[in-house]
């Protein structure tokens, strides 16, 4: 017996109670065992309330994104039906490549309450606090060219974005290739990695980090003006399990449309939240600074600048500013 379907009940039923006779009979284990199974609840957090002939009621349910409090809720084919959550982590991305390489099935995701070494691109720290961040990393293995793992950058920015907007009504951006803003600071970043060979992918590693309960003062003082989360935008917290749903809703949507049509609705889709078009912007690459006027993405979600002479360039990786 799972106890995220002993959840499920207990939540559909938050109005009132549902008694121990009725849990036992749909999950099908004794009254034993369902008393057994709302002890380990209460141990996790759970505040629920036994009352002779009525049954249970649940009272109260710790804000986590434990496997349980995730699976109670989603409505998803594959992604996260299989969840590895732990307290603490080094990174999600580690652990995540850790289980692919053990054959951890497609839509396998790693989740964590806080991180002691988040990673961003390039070496740099993703700030991974305790209670108010969604921390999280999915396992995919799409049959592509390895070339195309970016565009997996581009298609978790849309469901990203369609998330944000969708929990807090505020019109979301994505800034190239995998920031996504709320009123101009950043909100989450994306990491993708992979495990390739040559011309075969073994597994992508989506890594998402995603401001949720935020106040000012929780953000060290350096990303204070950049950074800001779902409850600053929004003026109220959030159950960082929904956020999680929504995103993974949003991004197995778009992740079927990409295995069966392609590229090409996520990239419409993108240009929608896109940023930067027909702005002046500079374009940090490991060659150079280059600036210039973005002028939009191709067809793979390579970013297209028209620099100075009036040349198009082709970006496959930078750190973009607008001008
Ligand atoms: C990113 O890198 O934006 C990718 C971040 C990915 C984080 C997730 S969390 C789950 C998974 N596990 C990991 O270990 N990582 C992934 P980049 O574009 O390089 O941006 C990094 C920059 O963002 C930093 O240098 C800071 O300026 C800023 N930053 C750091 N922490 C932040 C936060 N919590 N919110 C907003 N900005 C932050």
């Amino acid at each position: 017996m799972n106890r995220d379907e002993l959840l499920r009940l207990l939540v559909q039923e938050e109005t009132g109670f549902v008694s121990g006779q009725e849990i036992s009979n749909r999950l099908g284990i004794s009254r034993t065992a369902v008393w057994k199974q709302i002890e380990e609840l209460r141990k996790s957090g759970y505040e629920v309330e036994a009352v002779p002939r009525k049954g249970y009621r649940l009272l109260h349910r710790p804000n986590m994104v434990t496997s349980e409090e995730i699976k109670s809720r989603l409505e998803t084919e594959h992604l996260g039906q299989h969840v590895i959550y732990n307290e603490e982590v080094t990174s999600t991305q580690d652990l995540a490549h850790e289980q692919a390489q053990k054959s951890a099935p497609e839509g396998t995701i790693v989740v964590a309450d806080r991180q002691t070494k988040g990673k961003g691109r390039l070496g740099r720290v993703w700030h991974s606090p305790p209670e108010h961040g969604l921390w999280t990393s999915l396992i995919l293995r799409p049959n592509i060219p390895p070339y195309k793992a970016p565009q997996l950058t581009l298609l978790t920015a849309v469901a990203v974005a369609e998330g944000a907007g969708n929990l807090t009504g505020a019109e979301a951006e994505i800034k190239w290739p995998n920031d996504v803003l709320l009123n101009g600071k950043k909100l989450c970043g994306i990491l993708t990695e992979m495990q390739s060979e040559a011309d075969m992918i073994h597994a992508i590693i989506v890594g998402i980090g995603m401001n949720v309960n935020q106040q000012v003062q929780d953000f060290p003082e350096e990303l204070k003006g950049i950074a800001t989360s779902l409850r600053l935008e929004y003026g109220a917290p959030f159950r960082r399990a929904d956020v999680l749903k929504e995103i993974l809703e949003r991004f197995e949507y778009w992740y079927q449309r990409f295995l069966t049509e392609g590229f090409e609705p996520v990239r419409n889709q993108w240009e929608v939240y896109a940023l930067s078009f027909g702005r002046r912007i500079k374009a940090r690459t490991i060659q150079g600074t280059i600036y210039g006027i973005a002028k939009g993405i191709t067809a793979d979600g390579v970013l297209l600048l028209e620099d100075d002479e009036g040349k198009t360039q082709q970006i496959y990786s930078a750190d973009i500013e607008i001008q």
